[in-house]
């Protein structure tokens, strides 16, 4: 077991005794010029962290252990292909994506960005047939609807883009997304879908994920159901892969499979051909500018001195609340509809690259790594769990995220939604003392016992941590910043866990042992070596469809 090591701990740790118990309402009033130092543009993000647990020393701090373990070094070997991700022996690889210029980045010792290039290219033709409706299906009409086939990061990732770009999309082509190997999420799909004008985009980086597969199946029997050949399959069903003998063997022509390659993790794979949803729904162009968001966050993230680092500030404040303050949950808030699936997209982002135990030379941290990431939009979030943020006895920092300017300006819907944003991170930090709830009641006329008994349950402590990014607008452009500012962030962070964050190991143990169980849920073997609740579970389940079967 070891904390990290770094010759800057000791100075950063010696800084948090005089922090500890400093509140920020004293440090506001202390420090009328909190803005102006703790604030910084990159593009079309502002990103706001006064109200956080710092003074002007905390951050010269933070950035020295961050230096000490060598980020800079790190980054480097990131964006120059170096096998980063050391147990599955692979680049990491998502800013070669979306890099605008030609400066080569080499894998094994050939240039990737040809290769990108060229997917770029038959992901547009692609896409631009599909939206102007030259891509027909087997009776000649064209696509009205688009199902992404795939799960995890061949799910989350283009889906929520898909939602929150949705004001730029196409009206002529709906795109929906399909996960869940409960057969009610593609039965509730397919619906009231016509296979004629339906396109299946089947995405799965290995082409053998059980619930991709299931689901792929099955489409394609709903599919040729209704279609005159098997040769139809052609026109309705095309694949995102790496594994071309998987995607042949399944049916799909090869011709019509988008490739990417094994140094692109699966929930960094959205800036891939695994975007083909998102360029069939927003168009090409449309997809370029993302990717032209991200590269800006990326080459700002490479350049800027990490005083002035948008993701390495918010990696290291996430580092100081999880290691010093001994936060275990990290909250994001977006106050924007169209950002609704983003905590669900982040949550996978952060906690299978973060989520783990030993450094990546396999020893036990002794230390916590990645808190545990949940959200919901903004204002609905406010009339559920903020309760417990302004007033648990938990604490975590937050992450607001609110555009300045709406896509749809319905009368003062903006001017709420934003003062409600605002209002809360004020809220979070200020607090109100018992003495104020006190002087509010007897303002108000209450009696002095009620005042006495109400004013401890008004009372708010405050001093709780967030973060504002305010985005001028949600547009292509401004998503992929924001994405990648995130991405960039769970790298720092991952830098000074000293953790692997580009693996995901965990996620297999449960597939495996599914495999294990399906024969017997299916009645073609029995007893396996089985705990004695996993054995009742299944006897009680078979004794419970033995009777559904019998009514
Ligand atoms: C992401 C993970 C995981 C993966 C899914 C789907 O980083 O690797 O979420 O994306 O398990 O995998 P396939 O794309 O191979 O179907």
């Amino acid at each position: 077991m070891r904390w990290i090591e770094s010759p800057a701990l000791p100075a950063l740790e010696e800084h948090f005794e005089d922090m500890a118990d400093l509140h920020m309402r004293a440090l506001f009033e202390k420090e009328p010029d909190r803005f102006q130092r703790f604030s910084l543009r990159v593009g079309g993000i502002l990103l706001d962290y006064s109200k956080n647990r710092i003074t002007r020393e905390t951050l010269p701090l933070l950035c020295e252990v961050a230096r000490t373990v060598g980020l800079e070094r790190r980054r480097d070997a990131m964006f120059s292909g170096e096998k980063i991700n050391k147990t599955e022996g692979r680049s990491v690889l998502h800013v070669a994506l979306r890099r605008r210029c030609d400066e080569p980045i080499l894998v094994d010792g050939k240039n990737v960005l040809p290769g990108i290039r060229r997917v770029l290219e038959r992901m547009g033709e692609f896409a631009s047939k599909v939206r102007s409706g030259a891509w027909k299906g087997f009776t000649g009409s064209p696509i009205t609807d688009v199902v992404n086939i795939g799960i995890g990061g061949s799910d989350l990732g283009p889906q929520m883009v898909v939602e929150a770009l949705k004001a730029y999309s196409s009206p002529d082509i709906r795109v929906h997304f399909v996960s869940n190997v409960d057969g009610t999420h593609l039965a509730e799909t397919l619906r009231n879908l016509e296979p004629s004008t339906t396109l299946f985009v089947v995405t799965s980086k290995s082409f053998t994920t059980l619930e991709t597969m299931t689901n792929a199946r099955t489409a394609r029997e709903w599919f040729l159901e209704a279609s005159t050949s098997a040769s139809d399959v052609a026109r309705h069903f095309v694949a995102v892969s790496t594994n071309g003998p998987a995607v042949a063997e399944f049916g799909i022509d090869t011709a019509n499979m988008f490739e990417f390659w094994d140094w692109v993790g699966g929930r960094f794979s959205l800036w891939s051909a695994v975007g083909l949803s998102i360029a069939l729904a927003i168009g090409m162009e449309r997809f370029e500018e993302f990717l032209e968001g991200a590269y800006l966050m990326d080459e700002h993230f490479r350049q800027a001195p990490f005083e002035a680092n948008m993701p390495v500030i918010l990696g290291l404040l996430g580092f100081w609340y999880v290691n010093f303050f001994g936060a275990t949950d990290h909250v994001v808030v977006p106050y924007d509809q169209y950002l609704h699936r983003f905590p669900a997209y982040l949550q996978q982002l952060d906690m299978e690259s973060n989520g783990k135990r030993v450094d990546e030379a396999g020893q036990p941290v002794s230390y916590h790594t990645g808190p545990m990431v949940w959200g919901e939009p903004g204002t609905n979030g406010q009339h559920a769990f903020f309760q417990l943020l302004h007033q648990g006895t938990e604490f975590a920092p937050v992450d607001f995220i609110i555009p300045a300017n709406s896509l749809n300006p319905l009368r003062n819907h903006h001017h709420i939604l934003l003062a409600n944003c605002f209002a809360q991170s004020e809220a979070l930090m200020r607090g109100k003392t018992v003495d104020e709830a006190a002087h509010e009641l007897e303002s108000s006329g209450a009696p002095p016992a009620v005042v006495a008994a109400l004013a401890p349950h008004k009372e708010f402590p405050g001093n709780r941590p967030s973060n504002t990014l305010l985005l001028e607008k949600v547009t292509p452009k401004t998503l992929g910043s924001l994405l990648a500012l995130y991405e960039h962030k769970i790298f720092v962070q991952g830098v000074l866990w000293g953790i692997d964050s580009f693996d995901q190991w965990g996620v297999q143990l449960g597939k495996e042992l599914a495999q294990l169980l399906l024969p017997e849920i299916e009645g073609r073997s029995r007893g396996g070596p089985h705990d004695a609740s996993t054995a009742g579970l299944l006897a009680a389940c078979q004794e419970m469809r033995k009777r559904e079967r019998q009514r």
